[in-house]
């Protein structure tokens, strides 16, 4: 099935799709989305409507090109140490492999990161016998730096597991912060050369405010909730994230790609469904947003498709927010 891609568009009709990671790779644009199932089971809190089993990757030689799928890449049943939920993944490029970066529910029904390699940015791909040791939570996005470092942001709110990680064991009845104290920040960890494994203990990321104050647990226009991505553009570092319960995707800038952050503003109003979940390419000088709604199952929340639009920056690197709908 093919399609020539229009921005705020679904790109893909055939199946449903979410959480779009967008890669530059052999010249071509990658997408590693989720793959959501067309089932009609209840919708809940704990995510557990969002019951995938596979990833397809797809790709675009560029705009004006059809979208092609490269079918199944990678199937539940293939990972030893996963029970369910293969939610939002993401890949990376180094060592001559394309690493392929992915939560699932171990047989605990606890949220940890695998990874599975290929040899080609398509797939297919091989899975880790066991999950990458220390991961837990969801929504990995893995930054390869100009240096080649490579580090790996993650972790998610409620069905996502991170509240229940704070004492650094997982601890089942564990809740959120208070309102007034500051809000969980997104994981981060350098990976080893080998990409298989973590360097150091996942650190919190800090976001602060305008006069230098953690964001709140509270301030949920701008706190941290789940699908964080990290991008390079003019000597800054840019996170962006989902602030969940506000339907937001906004972003937050550093020197360090380890942080502190700081908050700067909104790069996409809600869009139609619950979720909000992207990423930030560069492709041929223009910058692009990859994202999902609910546009193509009219607004069922675990039916989603991914669209792409233009992202642009003001002079002073402010990032214009964007109304996907607007006319
Ligand atoms: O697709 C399942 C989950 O929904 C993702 O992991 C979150 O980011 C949200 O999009």
């Amino acid at each position: 099935m093919t399609r020539i891609p229009k921005p705020n568009e679904p790109l893909i009709t055939h199946l449903f799709t979410a959480d779009p990671s967008a890669h530059v790779f052999e010249g071509k644009i990658y997408l590693y989305p989720s793959h959501d199932l067309d089932h009609d089971g209840p919708d809940n809190d704990n995510g557990d409507q969002y019951a995938m089993e596979d990833y397809h990757i797809f790709s675009l030689d560029n705009f004006e090109s059809p979208v092609v799928d490269h079918g199944e890449v990678l199937h539940l049943k293939d990972i030893p140490w996963a029970s369910k939920q293969l939610w939002a993944p993401d890949a990376a490029y180094k060592n001559d492999t394309y690493y392929l970066f992915f939560p699932a529910r171990d047989h605990d029904g606890i949220f940890r990161i695998g990874v599975a390699t290929s040899a080609s940015p398509a797939g297919p791909f091989t899975p880790e016998p066991d999950y990458i040791p220390g991961s837990f939570s969801i929504d990995p996005a893995v930054f390869v730096d100009d240096d080649g470092e490579a580090y790996m942001y993650f972790g998610g709110l409620w069905g996502g597991q991170l509240e229940k990680w704070q004492t650094g064991s997982f601890d089942q009845e564990a809740e959120g912060p208070d309102s007034g104290a500051p809000a969980l920040g997104p994981r981060v960890a350098r990976l080893s050369e080998d990409m298989l494994s973590f360097q150091d203990e996942p650190a919190e990321i800090s976001i602060l405010d305008e006069h230098g104050n953690p964001i709140l647990a509270g301030d949920e226009d701008r706190r941290y909730f789940e699908g964080p991505w990290v991008h390079h553009y003019n000597g800054w570092y840019y996170l962006s994230y989902s602030t969940g319960t506000t339907h937001k995707l906004v972003y937050a800038v550093s020197r360090n790609p380890l942080g502190p952050y700081t908050f700067k503003g909104t790069i996409l109003t809600p869009v139609i469904g619950w979720t909000t979940h992207h990423s930030i390419v560069e492709f041929q000088g223009k910058w692009y947003l990859f994202y999902h709604d609910c546009s193509l199952s009219e607004g069922v929340n675990h039916k989603r498709c991914v669209k792409y639009t233009e992202l642009h920056y003001d002079e002073d690197g402010t990032i214009r927010t964007i109304d996907p709908y607007a006319a």
